[in-house]
C-alpha cells in the first residue's frame, strides 16, 4: 500500500465505520492474488489467447461447444487449487467490525464464500454450477470428485459437454455471457442495496461491464459515496468519492487497522 496516502485510508476506514448501510462490489482484481488471472489484462488475461466473444457468449458456446466446456473445466480445475488471499479475508472481518453487508460480486469464483463471507450475490453465476443449455434444467455433474474430474480430463472424455437427461441438449456452465440476462433476483436486491446503501466499497473491477458498472453511479446519485480499491486507473476514478490506489490484498487489510 506503499502508493496510497495513509491519510485516505483513514478517510476510508472512518466513512466505513461511520456507515449504517454499507455495501461492498467485487470484480476479478480481487481473487487475483489468489493466482487468478483477470479478464481483461492483455499479458495473462483469462482471455490472452482468444476473443471473448469466442468463448462468453450463446454463440460461442454452440458454435464450439466442445472449446468452450474445456476452458471452463480448465478454470474449474485452477480455481480448486488456489485459495482466499488476504483481501477476501479482510471483508470477512469487516462484516464482524461494522455488521453485516451485501457482497454483490462480479465473480464466478467461490473465493468470497471460502473466506467466510455470508451475504454474497453473484451477479455473473458461478464457476462450479451447471445447468441444461436448452431446458434450463440444474445438472448435478459437478458432484464428482476432482481426481474423476482429472482423470476424465487425462482420458480425453471431457472434450465434449455432458447431455441433459431430460431432454438431450448440452449441458453448460451456470455464469453469466455476454448478451445474457443477469439473474433477476440476484441483480434487483443488488440494485436494491445499491439504492439504499450510504457507503459503496468498490474493489478490483475495471467498471466497464453492465449492468454491474451501473451499481455506483446509482449509490451517488442516491447521495451515497464510493470508495475504489484498485492499482490501475479505470472508468470509475472521476466519480469515485475516494480511490484507493493498490492491490486489495494490501489495501483491504489496512482498512481494518
Ligand atoms: C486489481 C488487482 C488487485 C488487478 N487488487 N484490483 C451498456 C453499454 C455498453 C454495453 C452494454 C451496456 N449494457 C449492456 C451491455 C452489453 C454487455 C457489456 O457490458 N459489454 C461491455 C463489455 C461493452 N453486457 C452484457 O451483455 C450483460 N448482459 C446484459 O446486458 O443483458 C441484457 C441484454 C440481454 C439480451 C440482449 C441485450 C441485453 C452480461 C454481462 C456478462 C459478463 N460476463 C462475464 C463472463 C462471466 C463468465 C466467465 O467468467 O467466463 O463476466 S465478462 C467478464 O467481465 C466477467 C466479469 O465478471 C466481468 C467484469 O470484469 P471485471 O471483474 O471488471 O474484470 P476486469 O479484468 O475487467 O478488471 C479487473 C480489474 O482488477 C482491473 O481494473 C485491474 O486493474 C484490477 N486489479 N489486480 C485490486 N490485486
Ligand atoms: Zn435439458
Amino acid at each position: 500500500a506503499a502508493k496510497v496516502k495513509t491519510g485516505d485510508i483513514r478517510k476510508a476506514a472512518k466513512m466505513l465505520a461511520a456507515s449504517r448501510r454499507a455495501l461492498v462490489m467485487t470484480g476479478a482484481g480481487i481473487s487475483a492474488e489468489s493466482g487468478i488471472p483477470t479478464f481483461r489484462d492483455a499479458q495473462s488475461g483469462l482471455w490472452a489467447k482468444y476473443r471473448p466473444e469466442d468463448l462468453a457468449t450463446p454463440e460461442a458456446f454452440q458454435r464450439n461447444p466442445g472449446l468452450v466446456w474445456r476452458w471452463y473445466q480448465q478454470r474449474r480445475r485452477d480455481l480448486r487449487r488456489v485459495q482466499p488471499n488476504a483481501g477476501h479475508k479482510a471483508l470477512a472481518r469487516l462484516a464482524e467490525r461494522i455488521g453485516s453487508y451485501p457482497l454483490v460480486t462480479q465473480n464466478v469464483d467461490d473465493l468470497h464464500e471460502r473466506a467466510g463471507s455470508e451475504r454474497v450475490i453473484h451477479l455473473h453465476g458461478e464457476l462450479f454450477g451447471t445447468h441444461c443449455f436448452e431446458c434450463l434444467a440444474p445438472c448435478s455433474e459437478e458432484a464428482d470428485t476432482a481426481e474423476e474430474k482429472d482423470r476424465a480430463t487425462a482420458t480425453g472424455s471431457e472434450a465434449m459437454p455432458p447431455r441433459c437427461v431430460h431432454c438431450g441438449a448440452f449441458i453448460r456452465p451456470s455464469v453469466v455471457w455476454f448478451g445474457e440476462m443477469l439473474p433477476a433476483a440476484a441483480w434487483a436486491e443488488a440494485e436494491a442495496a445499491a439504492q439504499r446503501c450510504d457507503v459503496l466499497l468498490c474493489i478490483g473491477t475495471s467498471s466497464l461491464v453492465y449492468p454491474a458498472a451501473h451499481l455506483p453511479g446509482i449509490v451517488l446519485e442516491a447521495g451515497g459515496q464510493v470508495v475504489q480499491v484498485n492499482p490501475e486507473p479505470t472508468a470509475l476514478d472521476t466519480r469515485a468519492t475516494i480511490n484507493l490506489r493498490g492491490k486489495a490484498g494490501e489495501i483491504l487489510p489496512a482498512l481494518l487497522d
